[in-house]
C-alpha cells in the first residue's frame, strides 16, 4: 500500500518508528500518497532525494525484468520491478501442478526422473561483453546437486545437469567477458571423496570441487579440488579469473569446528591454467566419473598455479564483482568488515609480482554486523547487506581505499533499516558494466510484523529501495512465498521473449518426431494408433474444442496423450486435464505438449481444458473410454 508522492518521494515507512503496529497499517493503509506525513515519527523529505517514479501506472509495463530465485519451492520467479508484480513462475526443479512441469514428457526429458523438488538460490543470466544478451537464465540446486539452464525466449528449464563427486551446488557464475562460454559452480558441502562409504569417520577424506560446465551443451568439462568448503562463486570481466568464498577453511563437521579461524578465505581460480592442465593430462578422475579433475589445493602455501587462496575475516559469504570491472568484494559475515580485493592484483600474484595473498586486497571496510551480500549502483558506491543490524549500509569504494592507505575519510554515507534480517541485495543491472544505480532490493528473511499474519508460517519480504538519490528511500514492502536468496533486475530492452511458439522448437522436438513416425500430422490430425498394448492418442485444440471428443482404450493400456494448441492467438493457452487420473498439462499457443499413463481404471474419463479460455471452455471436453 505503500505509494510515492507527485516529487517521487516517500518518507521511509519504517514500522520501527510506529507506536502501535495496528494503528500504522491503518495509517499507511488510509493516508495513500498524501497522508504519509500522518505516521508516527515520519516527517517531510527533499524532494531532489530519489527521481525514479515508484508506481507503474494502470496498462504500463515495468522498466525491468526482475529474475527471483524460488529457494525451497524449487523454481525461479519474474516479478516486474518497480511494480513487485509477480509475473511469472518458471518450474524449474519442483513439479508444477499447473503447467505440468514433471509431468509431461517434454518436461521429464529435461528433469530426468530422480527427484521432484530442488532449492535455487541464485539466478544468473548469459552475457556478452560483460552485458546480458537476453539468450538463458542459469540457476542452482542446493538440494539435489545440480544446476539448470532456462531459455529466455519461451521462459522454460532447457537443461539440468546433475554435478557429480560434490554436494549442494550453491553459488555459480556464468563467464561474462566476452561471452559466456563456461559456467562456473561451487560445491558447498565437503564430503568423503569418493563418497563410498569407506571413509565416512575420516575427515581428512572430505573435499569439495568447483565444477566448470559448457554453457551450450551444459555438459562437465573439468572440476577442480580446493581446500575448505565454497559457499558464493564470482567471475570477473575478462574471461580469466573467478572467485569463491569459503566459510569453512577449518574443514570441519560441527559448528564449533567450522568457526575455529579467525580467518577464512576467499579463493580464486586461474581459469586458462587449469583448462591448460586439462588439455595436457595433468589431471586425475574420481570413482566411475571421467570428468577431469584438477587439483587447486594449497592454501597452506598460498595457493597454487591454479588457485589463490586470500585471507579474509571471517567465515565471509557473498563475493561480488564491482560494475567498473575492477574490484571484487567480499562480504565478512561474522566479521563487521567487507574485503575489496582488486583484480589485476590477483593477476599480479600468479605472475609472481607480489606473494603474500594478502596484498590482493586494496581495502577492508567497517560496515556494520553480520555483512552478507554486496551490490553496486555503477557510480562507485557499494551497497552491503548487514544480516544482523537489519540494514542496508551504502559505502563508497574509492574512500574505504583510501581509509585503508591510512587516510581519516569517512566511507560510510547512509544506514537504512530493512524489515527484517536481510541475506542479499541486489541493484538494477548491477552483476554487468551496465549497472544503472535506480533500484535496490533488499531480500528479507523475516517479515514479522509487516503483513496480516497467516499461519506459523510468514512470508519473507522483499523491499524495494529507490537508490537514484543521494539518499536510498524505502518504498514497497512485497511478501514473497519462501525463499527468494537472490535477484536480478534487467533491464525490460534485454530480454526478448516470444508469444507463440515456433512450431520447429527442440523442446518438443521428439514428440514431433514420435508423430512423424507414426504418420501423423500434428498440425491437422487427430488419430489414435495402437502399438501393441501402447495407444498414442494425436488431438488438436482449438477454442473452443479438442479434435477429439472421446478415444478408446483398453485396461492396462500405456497411453500417451499428444495435443497440439492450433490456436494462433496470443495468450490462448488450453490445458489437457484428465479426472481422475492425476494428468493435467499446459498448451500454449503452437505448442505441443503430452504425457504418459497407465489406463488402469475402467470405465468413463473425461478430459477437460483446464485453462479458461473461451466462453465456451466449460464445453471444451471429452470421454476416454477404457475398456475393460
Ligand atoms: Cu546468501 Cu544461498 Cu546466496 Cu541465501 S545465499 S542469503
Ligand atoms: Cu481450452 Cu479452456
Amino acid at each position: 500500500m505503500t505509494k510515492k508522492n507527485d516529487q517521487g518521494t516517500i518518507e521511509n515507512p519504517q514500522r520501527r518508528q510506529f507506536l502501535g503496529a495496528t494503528a500504522a497499517i491503518g495509517a499507511l493503509g488510509a493516508a495513500g500518497a498524501s497522508g504519509t506525513g500522518l505516521l508516527m515519527g515520519s516527517r517531510p523529505t527533499a524532494a531532489a532525494q530519489g527521481s525514479n517514479g515508484y508506481s507503474v501506472p494502470l496498462g504500463e509495463l515495468d522498466d525491468y525484468y526482475g529474475f527471483w530465485s524460488g529457494g525451497h519451492s524449487g523454481e525461479v520467479r519474474i516479478l516486474g520491478v518497480p511494480s513487485m508484480r509477480e509475473i511469472m513462475r518458471i518450474a524449474v526443479f519442483n513439479f508444477d501442478s499447473a503447467t505440468g512441469w514433471g509431468q509431461t514428457n517434454e518436461s521429464k526429458r529435461v528433469l530426468g526422473s530422480d527427484f521432484i523438488n530442488g532449492d535455487t538460490h541464485h539466478v544468473h543470466l548469459s552475457y556478452v561483453n560483460g552485458t546480458y544478451d537476453g539468450r538463458f537464465a542459469f540457476t542452482n540446486d542446493k538440494l539435489n546437486t545440480r544446476v539448470a539452464r532456462i531459455r529466455l525466449d519461451v521462459m522454460k528449464t532447457d537443461k539440468i545437469t546433475h554435478i557429480p563427486n560434490v554436494q549442494a551446488i550453491h553459488g555459480i557464475n556464468p563467464q561474462r567477458w566476452p561471452r559466456t562460454e563456461y559456467l562456473l559452480a561451487a560445491g558447498e558441502m565437503i564430503a568423503p571423496l569418493p563418497n563410498d562409504g569407506r571413509h565416512m569417520d575420516e575427515p581428512e577424506h572430505y573435499w569439495t570441487l568447483l565444477s566448470s560446465l559448457d554453457a551450450e551443451t551444459m555438459e562437465i568439462r573439468w572440476q577442480l579440488w580446493v581446500d575448505g568448503n565454497m559457499d558464493n562463486l564470482v567471475t570477473d570481466y575478462t574471461g580469466k579469473y573467478a572467485g569463491a568464498s569459503c566459510y569453512n577453511s577449518e574443514r570441519g563437521m560441527t559448528l564449533a569446528e567450522k568457526m575455529g579461524s579467525e580467518r577464512d578465505w576467499a579463493v580464486f581460480f586461474n581459469i586458462p591454467a587449469i583448462e591448460a592442465a586439462v588439455a595436457a593430462g595433468d589431471y586425475t578422475t574420481i570413482g566411475d566419473s571421467r570428468i577431469p579433475v584438477v587439483d587447486g589445493r594449497g592454501a597452506d602455501k598460498g595457493g597454487s598455479k591454479y588457485t589463490l587462496y586470500v585471507p579474509i575475516p571471517r567465515s565471509p559469504h557473498g563475493i561480488n564483482a564491482t560494475p567498473d570491472k575492477k574490484y571484487v568484494v567480499v562480504s565478512g559475515k561474522l566479521s563487521p568488515t567487507v574485503s575489496v580485493v582488486e583484480w589485476s592484483k590477483v593477476d599480479d600474484w600468479f605472475n609472481g609480482k607480489i606473494s603474500d595473498p594478502r596484498d590482493t586486497i586494496v581495502a577492508e571496510p567497517e560496515v556494520g554486523l553480520g555483512p552478507l551480500h554486496t551490490t553496486f549502483d555503477g557510480r562507485g558506491d557499494a551497497y552491503t547487506s548487514l544480516f544482523l543490524d537489519s540494514q542496508v549500509v551504502k559505502w563508497n569504494i574509492d574512500d574505504a581505499i583510501r581509509a585503508y592507505k591510512g587516510e581519516q575519510v569517512n566511507y560510510i554515507r547512509q544506514k537504512l533499516d530493512v524489515h527484517y534480517q536481510v541475506g542479499h541485495i541486489m541493484a538494477s543491472m548491477c552483476e554487468t558494466v551496465e549497472a544503472d544505480g535506480r533500484w535496490l532490493v533488499s531480500l528479507n528473511k523475516f517479515s514479522k510484523d509487516r503483513f496480516i499474519p497467516a499461519g506459523p508460517l510468514r512470508p519473507e519480504n522483499d523491499q524495494l529501495i529507490d537508490i537514484s538519490g543521494a539518499q536510498m528511500k524505502l518504498v514497497h514492502d512485497g511478501p514473497t512465498y519462501p525463499e527468494p536468496h537472490d535477484s536480478l533486475m534487467v533491464r525490460r530492452d534485454l530480454i526478448n521473449p516470444i508469444a507463440i511458439w515456433k512450431r520447429d522448437d527442440p523442446f518438443f522436438a521428439e514428440t514431433v518426431a514420435m508423430a512423424r513416425a507414426d504418420g501423423v500430422n500434428l498440425e491437422q490430425d487427430n488419430k489414435v494408433i495402437r502399438d501393441g498394448n501402447k495407444v498414442r492418442v494425436y488431438m488438436t485444440s482449438v477454442a473452443p474444442s479438442f479434435g477429439l471428443d472421446h478415444f478408446r482404450v483398453k485396461l492396462g493400456d500405456e497411453v500417451t496423450v499428444v495435443v497440439t494448441n492450433l490456436d494462433n492467438i496470443e495468450d490462448l493457452s488450453h490445458g489437457f486435464a484428465l479426472v481422475n487420473y492425476g494428468v493435467n498439462f499446459e498448451i500454449s499457443a503452437h505448442q505441443t505438449a503430452s504425457a504418459t499413463f497407465i489406463a488402469d481404471k475402467p470405465g468413463v474419463y473425461w478430459y477437460y481444458c483446464s485453462w479458461f479460455c473461451h466462453a465456451l471452455h466449460m464445453e471444451m471436453a471429452g470421454r476416454m473410454m477404457v475398456e475393460a
